[in-house]
């Protein structure tokens, strides 16, 4: 079954795949799986390549690369779960790159689930010291998503070695100094450079104009920033930094 599921997924043009059961998966500080599908068994984690339009000095072509390998990652999930479901009579839960996720002010930018533990767990590489994990092949210009199943899945073996090559480059070219403290990103230093017209920037746009004139106002809604915030929150996802993913040296040459 476990070759079955693997060759159906990478012929669909995932670039990788690895299994986990679910007592691997180690994540302090997110839910249990039971919460996703009680009766859950098995993790199949998918690895997604980053495009080298991560590198382009355009932020919105970067930009528009991770949102293709989002919409693809969606399509890509579906047509599994579809088929597991269809072939193997199994139960499913399907858990994407980022949003959606359950918003609570106890628990801030934490997702429900932890991508980057499930990929340890498969056997989908290491964690590097930019706190990401770093893919045997592609280094850590890699996207994961997973698929959390009833079916008993062997598990992949898990990765060994430790991929980082303790260069520093990601702590010294993050522009935000989030990186500074080992083994642990500052989230609202990186927020402001990776998110600039995230929901931060968005409260504070909404409280500069609770405090200004009708006129004020009028010019604030015409303004860059206003058209920045929109096409952001339309867009749900926006990033504006990917210094510490694409200056990693790790499988580039
Ligand atoms: C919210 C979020 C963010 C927030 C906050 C991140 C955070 N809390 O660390 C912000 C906006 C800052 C962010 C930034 C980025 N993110 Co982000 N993010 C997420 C998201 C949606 C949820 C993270 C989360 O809350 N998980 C739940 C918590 C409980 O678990 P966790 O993420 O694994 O976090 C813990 C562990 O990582 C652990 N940890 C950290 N370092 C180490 C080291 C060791 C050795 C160990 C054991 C544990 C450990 O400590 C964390 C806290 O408990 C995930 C997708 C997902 N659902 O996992 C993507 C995700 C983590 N992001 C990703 C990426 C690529 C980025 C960016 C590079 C964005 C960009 N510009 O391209 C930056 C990198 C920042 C960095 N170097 O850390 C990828 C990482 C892929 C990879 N190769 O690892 C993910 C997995 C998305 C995906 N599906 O692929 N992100
Ligand atoms: S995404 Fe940019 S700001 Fe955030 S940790 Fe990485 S290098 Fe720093
Ligand atoms: S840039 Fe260097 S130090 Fe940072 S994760 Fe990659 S190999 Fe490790």
């Amino acid at each position: 079954m476990e070759k079955q599921i693997k060759n159906y997924i990478l012929e669909l043009g995932v670039d990788d795949v690895g299994f986990a059961c679910v007592e691997d998966y180690h994540s302090p500080k997110s839910y249990e799986i039971t919460k996703f599908l009680p009766a859950a068994k098995s993790l199949i984690v998918l690895a997604f390549k980053v495009l080298s339009s991560c590198e382009s000095p355009s932020m919105s072509a970067a930009l528009n690369g991770y949102l293709d390998l989002g919409s693809f990652s969606r399509f890509s999930s579906y047509q599994i779960a579809r088929f597991l479901e269809r072939k193997y009579g199994a139960q499913v839960a399907t858990i994407p790159i980022s949003y959606p996720f359950e918003i609570h002010s106890d628990r801030p930018a934490i997702a429900d689930f932890s991508q980057r533990h499930a990929a340890v767990a498969a056997g989908l590489g290491t964690f590097g010291r930019h706190n990401l994990v770093i893919h045997p092949r592609f280094g850590t210009r890699v996207h994961y998503t997973s698929i959390i199943t009833n079916l008993p899945l062997q598990p992949s073996p898990k990765c060994e070695q430790d991929f980082c090559i303790h260069c520093n480059l990601c702590v010294e070219n993050c522009p935000a100094r989030a990186l500074d403290d080992e083994g642990k990103t500052d989230v609202m230093k990186c927020l402001g450079h990776s998110q600039p017209y995230g929901l931060g920037a968005d409260i504070g746009f909404q409280l500069q104009r609770l405090g200004s004139s009708p006129e004020e106002q009028k010019k604030l809604l015409m303004s860059e920033q206003y058209a920045r915030l929109r096409q952001a929150a339309y867009l749900g996802n926006q990033y504006m930094c990917f210094n510490c993913l694409k200056l990693c040296p790790v499988g580039q040459s």
